[in-house]
């Protein structure tokens, strides 16, 4: 049997032996127990580096005498134990230790207690020892839970390790991919932020063009509207213009019971055959017919020839209906009418007389008719003229027709050898007409159709038969052989003109102009002027012709313009990619549309060229004169000569300023279009009014000086000369007319 020191000593060694890199450095001993049947030593080991640490319980075995291990570990288990683990673990040991030594201790004690005392029965004791069994039990329990959960913590702890390397590799997978997803997504970032600049832009450029062409919409809408203005402004004009010049024209109705030689009358003053003479007592005139003609004193008349009264297709109230559409068409300048009757003043005349009057017309219709009584074989002779109204007036109702109108004038037109008589007819009615300046106005809401003033007036005073009384003011008879001189110079060539006012011209010093010569001078030029107001008319007359007729032509286009506008205006003011190209298209068509219009005009353009050059011809030819006129009577001091030199003002008065191509402000030869063409005919207008106006004033002017001068003391010398002159016009006016070569 070992002693109790000799197994503490074996357990020691076996303890260190397994341990060949650690040392013990704490045991918990329970030596009480040597002697019994087993000796347990707990100890707590540590290498020699001083890092592994281990909890060891050795025992011993006496039956085999041996020493066993009680708290196993494997060879390497101490691998892995921290310091702290080992600790806590020998501590849980030492409790153990400590308690099951107490307990131990304690029931020793009771034992040896109850032994001595003897008062504990065997039983007791037994019951006890197998209480120390049942403790030791437990404690060996204890210690296997003890073990199998070291093992567990091992296992856990190795999967532990395991799955923080798994994590590991994962954590710096992960983060190796989040670095990719982080670059991809920055590179994402930038080019999104790069999109967004580029859409940015895109926006100001559409919004900026999109400004560029709302400003260009705009600009073309108020230039299309300025335009629109323009041509009615235009169109307008020419209207007016029209109508101003109507008013040079000026008409004559004819009207009269069938076969008292309304035609023959016309043919008459028109100086022609145009209208049909009845032969026969049938009636000739079936409808109306419309003539025009220029009298000797420059006036433009317009013949109109109307359906006998009493003519059995129609009633006289239709007669005379259709006689006032006549009057009341635009423009027609009602000017006379003309009642032509024979003998006799029947019922059917008075009441057409009456009609006129009062259904037709307005009363004042009766001053603008004029009674022509025709078929009177005396009508040179004044006193047969008078007898004859005289026994007209027998009847009431005629005398108050013959009061209330305009004038009663005799002529005879016979058919046969009749043309001598037939021309002093005509001097008869025109020298008649001369005196009826005004128009009719009707009073009704058409009065527009009859402009109030005639832009020709002259003050006339009461007519006779005489064609120049010299007792009337001279204003009037300036102005009177102003008409005739340069009608008849005029009418025949400017050649003509040019030789009688070349006769005039040389002012030598041994030979000056007669005051008389330098009147004629003076109204030759005034003559030129009135002559080139006239032409002028008729230049515009032909341009509004032609610029009309262009027009016309022009209007398919037209249509082709407006389409283009109106499918321009389809694509409103909403800008999106399809809108702006039908507004282009519209525009397309609607420029093309222009272009055409103004290509079709230029074959117009070359007429209205013609006629601009020509009128351009006169300005110059008027600006000769003028040059000469002015030079004639530079160094001379007669009265009339500074009377004439006051009113001419030299070098003020320049007419190569009213040259059409200055006034139209285009250049020769030129590409006409018809907006220029327009304002040609505009400032043509504009000037000739103008011009119109000039002239008149000119006129006074000189007649009221001339006036003076003929009132003087010693100006009979003067009135002679002057009425020489007259005479000797009209005789040479005769003798030229003869002359004229076919
Ligand atoms: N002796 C003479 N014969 C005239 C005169 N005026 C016209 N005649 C003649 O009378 C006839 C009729 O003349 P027209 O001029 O045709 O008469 P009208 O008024 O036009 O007649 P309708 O057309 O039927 O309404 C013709 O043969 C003329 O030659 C005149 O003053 N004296
Ligand atoms: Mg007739």
């Amino acid at each position: 049997m070992k002693t109790r020191k000799e197994i503490e000593t074996e357990i020691r060694k076996e303890a260190t032996h397994s341990v060949t890199r650690g040392s013990i450095i704490e045991t918990i001993e329970d030596e009480e127990f040597l002697h019994e049947d087993d000796y347990s030593l707990g100890l707590m080991l540590v290498d020699k580096g001083g890092n592994y640490y281990a909890t060891r319980i050795l025992s011993y075995d006496y039956q085999n005498d041996k020493v066993k291990e009680i708290f196993h570990y494997e060879n390497n288990a101490l691998v892995g134990f921290l310091t702290s683990g080992a600790k806590d673990r020998f501590k849980i040991i030492k409790d153990l230790f400590i308690r099951y030594r107490d307990k131990k201790k304690q029931l020793i004690s009771q034992i040896n207690s109850l032994k001595a005392d003897k008062i504990v029965g065997e039983e007791t004791i037994n019951h006890l020892e197998q209480q120390i069994s049942q403790l030791r039990i437990e404690f060996q329990s204890q210690k296997t839970n003890l073990n199998d959960a070291n093992q567990q913590l091992n296992k856990l702890k190795r999967e532990l390790t395991e799955k923080d390397q798994k994590s590991q590799n994962l954590e710096q997978k992960l983060s190796s991919n989040r670095k990719i997803f982080d670059e991809q997504l920055e590179k994402a970032q930038k080019e999104l932020i790069k999109k967004d600049q580029e859409k940015q832009n895109l926006e100001q450029k559409l919004s900026n063009n999109r400004k560029i062409f709302d400003e260009q919409l705009e600009k073309a809408q108020k230039e299309l509207i300025k335009k629109d203005e323009q041509l009615e402004k235009a169109s307008r004009t020419i209207k007016k213009l029209q109508k101003d010049l109507s008013q040079f024209q000026r008409s004559i109705i004819l009207i009269g019971r069938t076969g008292n030689g309304k035609s023959t009358l016309a043919n008459i003053l028109t100086g022609t055959n145009k209208f049909k003479e009845g032969k026969y007592s049938t009636s000739q005139t079936t409808e109306k017919q419309i003539e025009e003609f220029t009298a000797e004193n420059g006036m433009k008349y317009r013949v109109i020839d109307t359906v006998g009264i009493g003519d059995t297709k129609l009633s006289t109230e239709s007669v005379l209906e259709g006689i006032r559409d006549v009057a009341y068409k635009n423009n027609y300048n009602l000017n006379q009418i003309l009642f032509v009757f024979g003998g006799k003043f029947e019922d059917k005349e008075i009441e057409a007389f009456d009609l006129l009057r009062n259904n037709i017309f307005n009363e004042d219709i009766t001053k603008y008719i004029t009674l022509v009584r025709t078929k009177f074989d005396h009508f040179e002779d004044e006193k047969e003229r008078e007898t004859d109204i005289e026994k007209l007036k027998d009847s009431k109702k005629l005398e108050r027709i013959i009061n209330s109108c305009n004038k009663l004038i005799h002529v005879n037109n016979p058919p046969v050898d009749g043309q001598e008589k037939r021309d002093i007819s005509r001097k008869i009615i025109l020298n008649h007409l001369i005196t009826c300046q005004e128009n009719y106005q009707s009073q009704d809401s058409n009065s527009e159709y009859f402009p109030s003033s005639s832009p020709v007036s002259f003050e006339s005073q009461d007519s006779n038969s005489d064609y120049f009384p010299l007792s009337s003011p001279v204003s009037n008879i300036i102005y009177q052989i102003q008409y005739i001189n340069y009608h008849q110079q005029f009418e025949i060539g400017k050649k003509e003109f040019e030789l009688g006012y070349q006769a005039l011209e040389f002012t030598k010093a041994d030979n000056p102009l007669s005051d008389p010569q330098r009147l004629k001078k003076l109204i030759l030029f005034l003559g030129a002027k009135r002559k080139f107001v006239d032409t002028r008319q008729e230049t515009i007359n032909k341009l509004i012709e032609i610029y009309n007729k262009s027009e016309k032509s022009g209007k398919k286009f037209n249509k082709a313009c407006a389409m283009g506008e109106s499918i321009g205006g389809l694509a409103g003011n909403d800008l999106n990619g399809t809108t702006i190209p039908i507004m282009l298209l519209g525009k397309a068509i609607s420029v093309v549309g222009k272009i055409l219009k103004s290509k079709y005009f230029a074959e117009h353009a070359k007429r209205f060229e013609d006629y601009l050059t020509e009128d351009e011809k006169n300005v110059c030819f008027l600006n000769d004169k003028y040059h000469s006129i002015v030079d004639s009577f530079k160094n001379d001091s007669s009265k009339i000569s500074s009377v004439i030199k006051d009113i001419l003002k030299p070098k003020r008065n320049e007419f190569s300023q009213y040259s059409v191509f200055e006034l139209g402000s285009i250049q020769k030869e030129e590409k006409l279009t018809p907006e220029k063409a327009e304002k040609v005919i505009k400032s043509l207008i504009d000037h000739l009014k103008k011009f119109e106006t000039e002239i008149q004033q000119e006129v006074d002017q000189y007649s009221e000086e001339i006036e003076k001068v003929f009132k003087e003391e010693n100006s009979n010398l003067l009135q002679d000369e002057v009425k020489r002159l007259i005479e000797e016009l009209e005789n040479k006016s005769e003798q030229t007319q003869i002359e004229v070569p076919k």
